[in-house]
């Protein structure tokens, strides 16, 4: 539930020459044609401008107004889940089909296609605030209003669903918190097994409401001209699904090389962790420590660099304290007292007799002051990581909000930078040189780099065949390739032998349907080449960070107090997406996107891991 108030509602859809009556750039009138008429006759030339702007505004108040009642909502549901419990999904529904209604309106979509037909005649900003209204219509076109409330509907139910499942390990009811630390510590394969089966359990549930939604939401954007949801939501970058697609596999090959050397060198290590002779061609999934495998830094723990043991002394509230110390001592704002009252920022007590969404989000409610947060956090590096991942959300939506960028244009340059401003933080809250300036590590501590180097590695590099590999051309196949219903789970796990390397423990059949465990293929659909893609940039901001600004090694870094680097990330969040992502990057770094300062950066760690797997068999 990431971005329904985040970014995916203003979204901006750039060059998507998509649309049945795609605007295109039209001369303006020319002096010769006012040669010929003379001047007093000829009717004037509706100012178009003022008319973009007049309708810019009305649209705006009412969306704005929409979209808090909307957000208000959803956050009741996401935050106060009783199943059987039908007042929130009831209210739910009705304020996102009001917005819905307004967005989607045949009345709105005519007039938001008249006025880019003159595009030419109107103001940059202006062009980019109708397309952002035009790309939102597409989500809802009251053309097919039927369904659209089928749809919200159904994603309500979904989430519900999702949110509301009770998991059972060794018999009694646990959070995914719970199992997650069964999977980051546990020694016992058996137990680990069993761990990771609860937390496939709630897939079966999941799969006719994703069926159905696959549908809708396929259904929903072709009204508008799109060929399905995948391509709709690509072309918020500008970018069409198969140039998307093509960009995420290349990033992947970029940083296969590595991959190849952690997934050998893992194997090998897990065999011996778990005392088992036989080392196995491709990883069992329940051996990593992460429900997909998407993050296996707790494998490695670096001596004298121990913050999981830091970070449980000084309390899951302290982490978010500190996190908000962090971006004030670049320079940022203190969080308004509303962040700290009306967030959800822990796990609800044991006993309560509701459910809250389990997985960390950030909401801008009203587009403008109401910010707030939804996680569980709990004294560990995972937690600590995300929650400096979400303030980074936060303070994007602290520093957009200004009178500069219109309303419809409160989004990221693009999805992406959303997701990378506080992962790169949560990467630089980990570095040792800003850890010994806070005080968590003695400075003393002797601790081994190439360890540091390959926890990280264990984080980072290992992300990316999930996220641009398994999940995205998952969703891809899903979504635009009309994937049958009876290979659902085949599919899935096939992506996840070729791109991860990793295998199930037993054979997981059609009765499973492990892709829905993941949250985002339920309520983020179709858009998880974002995380993909802010891995790639945050390394990119990071290495200019830390050679052009703090003239530092990337690997050893600290940020803290550095009000140059506040102003570097504030000029690129400011803005939102009233400038173009891709020159936002270029002006600041220089670069175009690229996998090349991620893969620089992990580089010495080649030389060390071809050492260890010398002699060992590479099955990738
Ligand atoms: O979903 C998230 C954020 C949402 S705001 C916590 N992330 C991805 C995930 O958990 O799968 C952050 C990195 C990857
Ligand atoms: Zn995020």
């Amino acid at each position: 539930m990431k971005k329904t108030f985040l970014t995916g509602m203003a979204g901006v859809a750039l060059g998507s020459a998509i649309w049945s009556c795609a605007p295109t750039a039209k001369t303006p009138p020319t002096a010769n044609t006012t040669t010929e008429t003379p001047a007093a006759t000829q009717p004037a030339a509706p100012d178009w401008r003022t008319q973009a702007d007049a309708f810019l505004q009305q649209y705006s108040t009412q969306y704005q107004r929409l979209y808090t009642q909307s957000a208000e909502a959803e956050w009741r549901s996401n935050t106060h889940i009783v199943p059987g419990d039908t007042t929130n999904a009831a209210a739910t529904a009705r304020a996102n089909q009001a917005m819905a209604a307004f967005t989607g309106s045949t009345e709105n979509i005519t007039r938001l296609r008249e006025l880019l037909e003159h595009q030419a005649d109107l103001s940059e900003l202006q062009v980019k605030q109708l397309k952002a209204a035009l790309y939102n219509a597409a989500n809802s076109p009251q053309t097919i209003a039927d369904v659209v409330t089928r749809r919200i509907k159904a994603e309500t139910a979904q989430v519900e669903k999702l949110y509301g499942f009770d998991y059972k390990y060794q018999g009694k009811s646990v959070t995914t918190n719970d199992i997650d630390e069964v999977l980051r510590k546990e020694k016992n394969p058996t137990k680990r097994q069993a761990a990771w089966e609860a937390s496939k359990a709630i897939g079966p549930t999941l799969k006719e409401g994703l069926l159905n939604l696959r549908g809708l939401r396929n259904e929903t954007v072709k009204a508008l001209g799109y060929p399905d949801y995948f391509t709709y939501q690509a072309s918020d970058y500008g970018l069409t699904r198969e140039e998307m697609m093509q960009l995420v596999r290349q990033i992947n090959d970029e940083l296969r090389p590595l991959y190849r050397e952690l997934h050998t060198y893992a194997r090998y290590e897990l065999a011996k962790k778990y005392g088992q002779k036989q080392v196995p061609d491709y990883l069992p999934a329940h051996w990593l420590p992460n429900r997909w495998g998407q993050d296996w830094s707790a494998m490695v723990d670096v001596k004298g660099l121990n913050l999981d043991a830091v970070l449980a002394k000084k309390g899951a509230e302290w982490q978010v304290k500190q996190a908000e110390r962090f971006y004030q001592s670049l320079g940022f704002a203190a969080l308004p007292s509303s962040f700290y009252e009306k967030s959800s920022l822990y796990p609800l007590p044991a006993g309560a007799n509701y459910k809250k969404n389990n997985h960390a989000s950030a909401w801008h409610m009203d587009l403008e002051n109401d910010v707030r947060s939804l996680m569980s956090v709990e004294p560990n590096t995972e937690w600590y990581e995300t929650t400096h991942h979400e303030l980074g959300h936060i303070y994007y939506y602290m520093s957009y909000t200004n009178p500069e960028v219109p309303v419809l244009l409160r989004s990221g340059a693009n999805r992406a930078y959303h997701e990378a401003m506080g992962s790169l933080m949560g990467l630089a809250a980990t570095q040792k040189p800003f850890l010994v300036g806070l005080d968590l590590v003695p400075a003393s501590a002797k601790t081994d780099q190439t360890q540091t180097l390959l926890k990280e590695a264990l984080n980072y590099v290992t992300f990316l065949p999930f996220a641009s590999g398994v999940m995205s051309e998952w969703e891809n196949s899903f979504y635009a390739e009309n994937l049958p219903p009876d290979q659902l789970n085949a599919k899935w796990w096939e992506l996840v032998k070729k791109y991860q390397g990793i295998t199930p423990p037993t054979t997981r059949g059609e009765n499973f349907l492990d892709p829905a465990t993941k949250t985002h293929i339920n309520d983020d659909p179709a858009q998880y080449y974002d995380y993909a893609l802010s891995y790639v940039i945050l390394f990119q901001l990071h290495d200019h960070i830390a050679k052009k600004i703090l003239k530092q090694d990337p690997h050893a870094t600290n940020y803290y107090g550095s009000k140059e680097v506040g102003a570097f990330l504030n000029d690129i969040m400011r803005p939102g997406a009233s400038k173009d992502w891709r020159t936002v990057l270029k002006e600041k770094t220089d670069e175009d996107l690229s996998a090349r300062a991620m893969v620089d950066y992990f580089q010495p760690l080649m030389a060390y891991l071809k050492e260890q797997n010398k002699g060992r068999k590479y099955t990738m």
